[in-house]
Formats: C-alpha cells, structure tokens, sequence
C-alpha cells in the first residue's frame, strides 16, 4: 500500500473514532465525551435535575438533552391538583404518568410536586366554601391517592409547597383558613402512609438566604421533629434575580437544616435578568450559578440540585415577569450559556 494511502487510511479512522466519541493518539486513552451534568454530581453522591412540561415533550431535540444531562426530572405541572384531579374523585394521571415513564425509560429519577399547594386549584375545589372536616377529608383522599399511584416510582414528594409569607408567618391560603397549621403534618402523615419511602419535603422560594422566612421553616421543621411529623427534607426553590443580589448566607442556611438532620435540595433553581441579556449579565449569571452549585457541594445533606427546565425555551419567566428573562443555563436555541459551563467547572472541581 502506497504511504500517502496507508496516511489517508489512517487519517480516515481516527475521524470516524472521534465522530464515536473515542479519542485517538498518545495520552488520549480516558474522556471520549465531555460527562453529563448528571454525571459530574453522581461524583459527588448527588444528582443534577430539571424541571420539565408536557407540550415541550414533542420537542425532541429538547428531550433528548433533557435525557442525556440530567438524572432528576421534576413534572413542572403534570402532578398538579388541577390536573391530577380535575373533577372531584376523578383523577387523571395523564401528563404525570408520561413524564413518569420518559424519566425511568432513561434511568432517571423523579421528584415528585407538589401536593398541597394554594395555586393551581381546580375550580370544584375553590369555588365553594368547605367545613374543616370536609377539607381535611378532600385532602387526605388526594394525597393518598396520588401518592400511592406513583409508590415506587418516584424519589420524593413535595408534599406542601409555599406555605409562609416573606415575614415568616403562614400563607393564607384555603388550608390554613379552613385547616389551620395543623395541615402541613397532617399531609406529611398522609404521605408517608401512602409511600413510606419516599423522601417527603416542604418547597418554597425566597428562604435560600437566612431570614424570616427561612426561619419559620427553622422552627417548623423542629417542632415537626420534635413530634415524630415524617420529614426528610426541605426544598429551596431558588428563583433568583440579578437585580435583587446573591443570596449570601444560602451555605450557611443550608447548614442549619443538614443538622436538624434534614435533607436539603436546590429544588427549582434559575437566574433571571433584566432584558436584554448582556455579555455581563450573563457572567455574572454564571458566577451565581456556580456559586450556588458550590455551595450545595459544600453541605453534606444537600442531596442535589434541579433546574426548573435548562432551556431559555421553555422557561417560566418572561410570561410572570415581562421584560425579564435569559433564566437558564441553556438559551432558546438549546445553547450551552456561560452558566452552564459554570455548573460543569464547579461540579468538576475546576
Ligand atoms: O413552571 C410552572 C408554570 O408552568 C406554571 O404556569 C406556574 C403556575 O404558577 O407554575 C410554575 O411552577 C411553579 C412551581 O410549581 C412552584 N414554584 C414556583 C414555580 C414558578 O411559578
């Protein structure tokens, strides 16, 4: 065989072993492919997620990024009480079950949300008055039907979600009107009935810094302990904002719960900014992501971190905040940002 051949032949190879995601060469024998987000938390024992929604499942470019990176899928919506249980006794596991089944086809775990929340209510349950003893009935019989139809299936439950005010006191909402505080532990019992392994959490924003309403939650959660409530963990939903600042004193707050003995998880996690999005904004978008990455790393409980959705595509915010958004370590064209490198070199270590 003529050299320039035999070179062509060989130059041919390597080609086709680098399109494999196999390198070639000397001192090129590990790392064929860059890991996955999932990948580089399971090196740590934690998992990486994202939120995801059911119109978005068509979109297959979208899924199959959303399969490969992550390890934790979170329904943003599908598990919801108004589409859950649209009319009473009657319920639909429709959009949960599909996210559900995509999730475990690619070996990724769920979790689960949310159970007792004061949004997205269907109109039955809302549109009339209900005595305490009625509510509490509607509310056990759906979480405990809910619960036990994704028994074994799912990781963990939010079982309540939003339960405080900013100041630290409780949410009025229909269940502590009519239930009182007395709800939270009665849907975390009910819970635990219904799935005794499922990992039960109570999820809120604004309580990632140390302050009143990460307080109450403080308080909460002890007096919880202290009467044998089911808890595991505590949920930091982190839907921060560049204009609002860094919350500071999220490791420390991470801290305190791990020594209640709690799990703690960065549960719906984005950075918006006012648009347009700049080359500045987007570093410093990056810096908090890292940071917040570094600092669930740095608290042994902190079980993991999700994305509420990866994609500037289908992210939440410029619907709630016009003029606001770019929230998401991948942009609408399903573009790695500056964040997302951030989140690699923080879980690498780098
Ligand atoms: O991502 C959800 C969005 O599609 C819904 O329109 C919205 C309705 O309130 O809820 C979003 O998810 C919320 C989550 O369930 C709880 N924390 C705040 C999230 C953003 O609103």
């Amino acid at each position: 065989m003529r050299r320039t051949t035999r070179l062509r032949l060989v130059g041919a190879l390597a080609a086709a072993l680098v399109t494999a995601g196999l390198a070639t060469g000397p001192g090129a024998q590990a790392s064929p492919r860059q890991p996955t987000l999932a990948e580089l938390a399971q090196r740590h024992g934690r998992y990486f997620g994202s939120a995801t929604d059911n119109p978005e499942l068509t979109d297959t470019a979208y899924t199959a990024l959303l399969s490969r990176e992550f390890d934790m899928i979170t329904p943003g919506n599908g598990m919801k009480w108004y589409a859950t249980e649209p009319q009473q006794g009657v319920f639909d596991w429709t959009n949960g079950d599909q996210i559900v089944n995509l999730a475990r086809k690619h070996h990724q775990r769920v979790r689960a949300h949310t159970l007792v929340w004061h949004s997205q209510l269907p109109d039955w349950l809302t549109g009339r008055e209900w005595t305490a003893d009625e509510l509490r009935a509607v509310l056990k019989r759906h979480i405990q039907t809910e619960v036990r139809h994704y028994r074994g299936k799912v990781y963990s439950w939010d079982v309540v979600n939003e339960a405080f005010n900013e100041d630290g006191t409780y949410r009025d909402t229909l269940w502590y009107r009519t239930l009182g505080p007395g709800y939270i532990a009665d849907a975390l019992r009910w819970s635990h009935q219904a799935d005794p392994h499922a990992k039960l959490y109570l999820n809120d924003y604004n309580i990632e810094a140390v302050g009143p309403k990460s307080d109450a939650y403080y308080q909460l959660v002890k007096d919880l302990r202290a009467r044998h409530v089911p808890l595991d963990g505590i949920g930091l939903q982190a839907h921060l904002a560049l204009q609002y600042g860094y919350p500071a004193t999220v490791e420390d707050n991470l801290r305190r719960f791990s020594r209640l003995g709690l799990d703690t998880a960065l549960t719906e996690v984005d950075v918006r900014m006012l648009l347009p999005a700049t080359e500045e904004k987007l570093a410093q978008q990056a810096d908090w992501y890292r940071d917040l990455t570094s600092a669930c790393l740095a608290v042994r409980r902190c079980v993991g971190i999700t994305v509420w959705d990866y994609t500037d595509k289908y992210s939440w915010i410029p619907a709630v905040f016009p003029g606001e958004g770019a929230a998401l370590p991948w942009d609408e064209q399903l573009r790695p940002k500056p964040a997302c490198f951030a989140i690699r070199k923080a879980l690498a270590g780098k």
